[in-house]
């Protein structure tokens, strides 16, 4: 029996290689070539609408293989017969290797031309932002050097040093001065890369600046919402329980809180009624159901015979008391978190009556902002990509990020030669189905005096007790114009 060498199992594998490559090589270029046309709707089908061309090229590629294959079996064979060698691989490989390199660098160049402006994330438009690209720039310039030394020298070791028969290789075992190059230069430049770092991170996020101004950003499946403080510059305090319908950020205003209390204690009051009379109404679904089952109703009315039956083994089995009985936990636990915060007569301070919650960011170019933001149901991730910011946005936790736009929407469009160009806040944690579209608009604006016109046309959370009637259309307006004080009528 033949013994098997190791260098005979790397050619064979090698020439496995060879094929699975020319067997990929060709269908891609094929297909290379069948996409590059314009994209047409599909065709109704039929023999002529076939891609012929691209199906000759599956075709002839296969072919190829084939013939390839069959020239490495004669090889071989002839190999075998003469015990001389046909290719010598040695050789072969190291050519393969540098069209690689050749080609892999081209292919990297050919992407940064036609399609870098997709990959790269843009100039940057806040002042921080500045030295964060300087700080992406060294890293990736001594990186680059780094992977381009070493890349290099692999490849020329390669080509160089292959194997020739005869050659004996070099047994070295130890280099002091080597290991120390090797050892400090990294270490030198790791530690200039991660304390440049850790500065400009500190710098950004120890401390909310003094002179800034402070906008509430709010984040929910799927969506964001903005809070600007009124004309006392103070925001009003919230709370997650008093998050309803017409108060999405659970602002702490009287109306509306106490609007979501009678709202809770009337159904708390429903629920109890339903469950205290649960048996008499096990009773009125048998009567129906027994009533309604005579004679040829459930085959004339499927529907309605199903859903009658459904009622009554609920209400037998008891799971419609035990869904009523979990309803009225759910409610009265929401009743005591919310009667226990409000306690604080502090809360109602009416601070956040002239609030402002707005579908949109504007901030004026060179002045100082901190978003403080607050997370409805999961963690969210606020992503500024073009001021250079981000801070994951959690459920119960503050968490805040501070920055100064540097331009203004009109100076970035022009610079990116785009008329249509808009910052945008993203979220950048998957949150849910719908998280890919999860951004809000930011406008910079030039002057205090264009801010100031936007902020006039927002509507206060509350609307003041002299305003006239608020402009149709406008939800906000509508919200605040139906809260009228409560009496809490029952009990
Ligand atoms: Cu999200």
């Amino acid at each position: 029996m033949k013994k098997y060498h190791l260098s005979d199992i790397a050619a064979f594998a090698t020439k496995k290689v060879y094929s699975s490559m020319f067997l990929l090589a060709l269908p891609l270029l094929a297909i290379a070539q069948s996409t590059t046309d314009v994209v047409e709707p599909p065709k109704e089908f039929s023999l002529a609408n076939w891609n012929w061309e691209f199906i000759s090229y599956c075709v002839l590629s296969l072919l190829l293989l084939l013939i390839v294959a069959r020239a490495f079996d004669i090889g071989s064979l002839t190999e075998k017969i003469t015990g001389k060698k046909v290719v010598n691989w040695n050789s072969t490989n190291r050519w393969v290797a540098i069209i690689f390199l050749v080609a892999s660098v081209a292919g990297i160049c050919y992407e940064m031309i036609y399609h870098g402006k997709y990959l790269m994330i843009g100039d940057s438009y806040s002042e921080h932002g500045e030295t964060i690209d300087s700080m992406f720039n060294w890293t990736f310039g001594i990186t680059f050097v780094v992977f381009a030394v070493t890349e290099g020298l692999l490849f020329y070791f390669m080509f160089k040093y292959r194997y020739r028969d005869g050659q004996k290789a070099l047994y070295y075992f130890h280099n002091n001065k080597l290991e120390l190059i090797w050892t400090v230069v990294p270490a030198i430049v790791l530690t200039f890369l991660v304390l440049r770092g850790f500065n400009t991170w500190s710098k950004i996020t120890s401390e909310k600046p003094k002179d800034a101004q402070e906008i509430e950003v709010f984040a929910y499946q799927f969506g964001w919402k903005a809070r600007y403080a009124g004309a006392d510059n103070q925001y009003g305090q919230s709370h997650f329980t008093f998050i309803s319908g017409k108060n999405p950020l659970g602002l702490a205003v009287q109306e509306h809180v106490d609007s979501l209390l009678s709202d809770l204690k009337k159904d708390t009051a429903i629920l109890n009624l339903q469950i205290a009379t649960a048996d008499d109404s096990a009773k009125a679904w048998k009567a129906a159901f027994v009533n309604f089952n005579n004679g040829s109703n459930a085959t004339a009315y499927p529907a309605v015979f199903k859903e009658l039956k459904t009622k009554m083994e609920d209400a037998e089995s008891g799971s419609y008391v035990r869904q009523l009985k979990k309803d009225l936990r759910r409610k009265n636990t929401t009743i005591t978190r919310i009667t226990t915060y409000r306690k604080d007569d502090k809360v109602f301070n009416n601070a956040g009556n002239d609030d402002k919650i707005t579908t949109e960011i504007v901030l004026v170019k060179g002045k100082s902002y901190t978003f403080n933001f607050r997370a409805r149901d999961v963690i969210h991730s606020a992503w500024f990509p073009d001021f250079r910011g981000q801070m994951n946005v959690v459920p119960g936790m503050a968490t805040w990020f501070s920055f100064v736009p540097n331009k203004t929407t009109e100076e970035a469009r022009s610079e990116k030669n785009n008329k249509d160009f808009e910052f945008y806040l993203y979220c950048n944690k998957i949150c849910g189905g719908a998280h890919y579209n999860m951004k809000i608009k930011i406008t910079v604006v030039g002057s205090e005096a264009e801010y100031n016109t936007w902020l006039a046309t927002q509507v206060p959370f509350v609307a003041p007790p002299a305003a006239s009637a608020p402009a149709e259309g406008d939800s906000n307006a509508k919200d605040s114009a139906v809260v009228k004080p409560i009496v809490v009528s029952i009990r």
